[in-house]
């Protein structure tokens, strides 16, 4: 049986100069370390050796919640080489979203931050973790130190290509966030994919600036320039003037639309800064047509923007160059997400769950190599998100036109995108109404200059109380990761409702489209 190891292909993939440099570190403490090919073998086979040593039932999950760091890469790749279960969680959750997030889990090891050890290892052993081990953005940590006396020399878990590599939790729109199970297969197959389609060069070099506890860091990015063994330039946070500063020695870059709209506010985003530059990939949330229009004004690049979940990876994404399946054209259309990425079945659907016609609006379903396996522990929920032929319903409404690209109009599924990170309002509004002097509370979507959308909640007082929004908020800020915070809250004597009593959101985003414009 041949093995499918996702790290297996990665490797195999690294350039014949293995002293070349793979990962270039920039800004931050750790600023200009070079990690070369060989570090990186080296150094996830020793975390994979220590991974082993520890003797974890196969398949165990490994919940990881540290600052972006190379070290955070190569304990992912170490994750993968030794056979285990990689599980990214973002830096912004706080105690009670990790103590979610273990308990549902149920990991036999977890890393953290340094500074963190105290709380998540409580968590963690009151869960029946074995393992809390530490590791901090500058190299610090249990994890290293551990490592440190393990051999570099590794031989890969042989893995196959259904076998889990991954849980990635997306926020749920009722109850709480689901564990989506990614196998090898899902990642390579889309790794593969998009490293043709995107026209990937081996002399290809990737500014990564993304967080790499989600989608679009951790695959679409990393596993793009690995898979092609291009290097990175490295930067633990994302900042407009070193990612401007990056271009002449760069040429490829992948952002949220927060990313672009902020490297638009750079004067020195010019067609010379970028002329190096061979592609600019954006996704995650809607690119605005004003910011597609500008980035082309500027800098005379056209964006590619694609289109995914944590769910199916990549499932749509403008033509790069000639797309066999659609003669002619290779037009980048703004306001669009291209075609289905070859192998991806999509279709849009009307309430009744049949197809309609060409341009016609309706439910985005997929089918596809790079489709999940199902909901962690959660087969009903696999089940209700499953059409009986294997479609996976999206939540996203959009319409396909006759050229064949998709557009994304809409979502079904009650979801704010702010700067690219998910906030599903029920999970906020649930937290505001466990709050004293909240009767009831709606959270809803309002467009926002840099983020593209922010929360705005809206509350109603017990009779006899006065809450004070902005304890409300305070409260918050201690129960939920930062970037689910409203950005601002009213309290009100009653919300728009419809006959049916439900809470008509639709009013509540009208009322409050301006307050950020
Ligand atoms: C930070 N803040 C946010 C926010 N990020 N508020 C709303 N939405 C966000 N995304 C708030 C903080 O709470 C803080 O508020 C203030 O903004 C400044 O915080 P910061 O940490 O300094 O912000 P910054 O570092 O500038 O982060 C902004 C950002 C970041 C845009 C760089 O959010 C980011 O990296 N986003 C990318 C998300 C991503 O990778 N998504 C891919 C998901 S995968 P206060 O009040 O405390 O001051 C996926 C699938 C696919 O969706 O298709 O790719
Ligand atoms: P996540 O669950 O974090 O992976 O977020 C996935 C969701 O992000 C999708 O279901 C879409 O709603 C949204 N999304 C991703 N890319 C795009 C895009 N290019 N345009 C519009 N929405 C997008």
């Amino acid at each position: 049986m041949s093995n499918h190891n996702l790290f297996v292909a990665l490797r195999d993939a690294f350039p014949a100069d293995l002293d070349a440099t793979a990962v270039e570190t920039v800004g931050g403490a750790q600023s200009g370390l070079r990690y070369s090919w060989r570090d990186l073998d080296r150094a996830t086979a020793m975390v994979a050796n220590l991974i082993d040593s520890l003797n974890l039932p196969p398949r165990s999950r490994i919940a990881v919640q540290v600052e972006k760091s190379v070290e955070a890469l190569i304990l992912y790749l170490a994750t993968l080489r030794a056979g285990h279960v990689f599980l990214p969680l973002n830096t912004a959750y706080q105690a009670g979203e990790i103590e979610y997030f273990v308990g549902n889990a149920e990991p036999a090891m977890v890393v953290c931050s340094p500074a963190n050890f105290g709380w998540v290892s409580k968590i963690a052993f009151q869960a029946g973790t074995r393992h809390v081990f530490t590791l901090g953005d500058d190299r610090t940590g249990s994890l290293l130190e551990r490592a440190a006396h393990h051999s570099d020399v590794h031989t890969p878990a042989t893995c196959a290509a259904d076998e889990l590599g991954v849980i990635i939790y997306t926020s749920g729109t009722t109850g709480r966030s689901k564990g989506a199970m990614l196998s090898h297969g899902n990642m390579l197959s889309n790794a593969r994919v998009l490293r043709d389609y995107w026209g990937w060069k081996p002399d290809d070099v990737l500014i990564h600036a993304l967080p790499i506890f989600h989608v679009h860091g951790l695959f679409v990015a990393i596993h793009g320039a690995l898979i092609n063994g291009s290097p990175m330039l490295w930067l633990n946070k994302f900042e407009p003037k070193a990612v401007l500063g990056l271009m002449s020695r760069a040429t490829v870059f992948m952002g949220v639309p927060t990313l672009y709209t902020r490297l638009l506010a750079e004067p020195g985003l010019t067609r010379e800064a970028v002329a190096g530059m061979r592609l600019f990939v954006s996704g995650s949330a809607p690119l605005l047509i004003e910011t597609f229009q500008a980035w082309q004004e500027r800098t005379g690049q056209t964006i590619l923007e694609r289109y995914g979940m944590s769910e199916t990876i990549m499932l749509t994404s403008n033509p790069y160059g000639a797309d066999p399946r659609h003669p002619g054209q290779t037009e980048r259309r703004g306001g669009t997400v291209g075609f289905p990425l070859p192998g991806v079945q999509l279709r849009v659907v009307d309430d009744a769950g049949r197809p309609v016609e060409t341009g016609e609006i309706g439910g985005i379903q997929v089918r596809g190599p790079n489709v999940f396996s199902g909901y962690w522990r959660m087969p009903e929920k696999t089940a209700e998100e499953f059409t009986s032929d294997g479609f996976f319903k999206t939540g996203d409404v959009g319409k396909v036109d006759g050229r064949g690209y998709v557009t994304i109009v809409g979502r079904s599924k009650d979801l704010i995108i702010s700067g690219g990170y998910n906030v599903y309002p029920a999970e906020v509004e649930s937290e505001l109404n466990q709050m004293p002097g909240v009767a009831e509370s709606a959270v809803v979507g309002v467009p926002h200059p840099d983020f593209g959308e922010v929360g705005v909640a809206v509350v109603i007082a017990r009779p006899g109380t006065e809450p004070d929004p902005q304890a409300l908020i305070n409260a918050l800020k201690a129960r939920l990761a930062n970037y689910k915070i409203p950005k601002r809250c009213f309290v009100v004597p009653e919300l728009p409702r419809n006959t049916m009593g439900k809470v008509q959101k639709n009013l509540l985003r009208d009322q409050h489209k301006g307050l950020f414009a």
